[in-house]
């Protein structure tokens, strides 16, 4: 019997783990861990991003010239040699001293030793291995985790923001800005939101088609055409949206993530958008940004700052209007310490979580915790890099996150999340959903 929560959960104890190398969305290695506890397995499959922040838990490649360095066999290794010992024979539901032991026998703070890739690997097959033992959905078990009753009873689906536009590491060679998204606002129901901004994305297809470009897609999904300028970009979401019968800040906002520590200079101290042939300051980029939030209808802006510009990132807070989130994705890297130094000083408004960047479920779920402790919007997403892993889904309901996003709407690996979040409202007779003017719609 396992020690630490006595009999009832014995049929969730650990009994095989393994862990091999499998392929994501980019065609690069990534770490695919199964476990399984009592009669039951769990599989999780760690994604990875494109335009990594600093203060992440860092990911283990193999480096050398096999699949250009990119690699994930040291991390399997680790998982095989280092962690299946520790966690097996123990009871899969103990989530939290499981991943407790994992960073322990890592040793860093930051997972580097045994690469965060493979300790997250194990922690997620873990909570899979645990959710299915107990005959549970994952949204539900990761409720339970997060402090909620085991017959917890999902209360909402998030609104998706979804990408549209790509730009950044994502599309290389076209503008520095990473997402241009829209968030179908006007939605009273996650599957009318899905629809909706399906209609955008689609409408987006044809502007670009009949400006004589190929509607060719990014990493995530989202389109990549010539844009000469930011402008242009918004102006292309617009009229897709009204082409689509839409009321621009009515049934469809806006979002952006300008990944700005990407194209921030550190040396020369400024944000060189050479797509744009132009240079701007700290001061620059603050007025651009608030400018756009007075002339669109944005929802929100994501790490329009470098990752360590607190100050900046603090008086872009007080300047922004309300209805504008400054939403921390590297500032935070899904860090408790970063986020409590955010609350501290008010340096963001709402809070984005990847499960990778924290390195465990456990950090996972203290960082959704601190945040909504704080009364701040928590957004759960993706990275660039994915699989048909639905995880995040499940934690977006199981979690009661405001937001979730994926990517576009296009391309199984993210197709796999949206359907999922279908699939849960489909098992559900009394889902709410989390859009802004949701309640006037229902
Ligand atoms: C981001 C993510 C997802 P990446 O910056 O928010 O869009 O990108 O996974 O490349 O870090
Ligand atoms: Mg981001």
């Amino acid at each position: 019997m396992s020690p630490e929560t006595g009999n009832a959960d014995r049929r969730a104890r650990i009994t095989a783990v393994d862990a091999w190398e499998v392929l994501d969305s980019r065609g690069d290695p990534t770490v695919r861990v199964a476990i399984e506890a009592g009669d039951a397995r769990g599989v999780f499959t760690v994604p990875a991003g494109a335009s990594t922040g600093t203060h992440e838990a860092v990911e283990r490649r193999d480096g050398g010239e096999r699949y250009g360095g990119r690699g994930v066999r040291g991390a399997v290794e680790s998982v095989r040699e280092e962690l299946a010992p520790i966690v097996i024979d123990r009871d899969a539901a103990a989530q939290e001293r499981i991943d407790r032991a994992l960073v322990e026998c890592d040793g860093t703070g930051d997972l580097s030793r045994l690469g965060s890739n493979a300790v997250l690997g194990v922690s997620g097959a873990v909570a899979h291995a645990a959710a299915a033992a107990l005959d549970r959905p994952l949204h539900t078990h990761l409720a339970s985790l997060a402090g909620s009753s085991p017959d917890h009873n999902p209360e909402r689906l998030p609104m998706p923001i979804v990408n549209v536009l790509s730009g950044g590491l994502h599309a290389r060679g076209g503008i520095e800005i990473q997402d241009f998204l829209v968030v179908p606002i006007g939605a009273a129901s996650y599957p009318e939101a899905l629809h909706t901004a399906w209609q955008v994305r689609r409408a987006t297809r044809e502007e670009i088609l009949a400006a004589g470009h190929r509607p060719l897609v990014a990493d995530e999904g989202g389109f990549a055409p010539p844009l000469d300028s930011i402008a242009a970009a918004f102006s292309l979401l617009g009229d897709a949206a009204r082409e689509a019968g839409f009321e621009v800040g009515v049934d469809i906002g806006f979002a952006v993530d300008v990944a700005a520590t990407h194209f921030y200079d550190a040396e020369r101290n400024e944000y060189a958008f050479e797509s744009l042939d132009r240079t701007l300051d700290r001061d620059g980029m603050i007025d651009l940004v608030t400018e756009w939030a007075s002339e669109y209808p944005l929802v929100s802006i994501e790490d329009p700052l470098a990752e360590d510009d607190w100050r900046g990132w603090e008086r872009l807070a007080v300047a922004l209007p309300d209805e504008t989130a400054l939403l921390g994705d590297d500032l935070l890297a899904s860090n408790p310490d970063r986020l409590e130094q955010a609350i501290d000083t008010g340096a963001v408004s709402a809070v984005l979580v990847k499960p990778n960047q924290a390195g465990t479920i456990t950090r996972t779920i203290e960082v959704f915790g601190a945040a909504q402790a704080a009364d701040l919007p928590t957004v759960v997403s993706a990275r660039s890099g994915e699989t048909s892993d639905r995880t995040i889904a499940d934690l977006a309901v199981g979690l009661d996150t405001e937001y979730i996003k994926i990517g576009s709407l296009a391309r199984s690996e993210r197709l796999a999340k949206y359907n999922r979040l279908l699939e849960i409202d489909r098992a559900s007779d009394s889902l709410g959903f989390a859009g802004p003017l949701a309640d006037e719609g229902r």
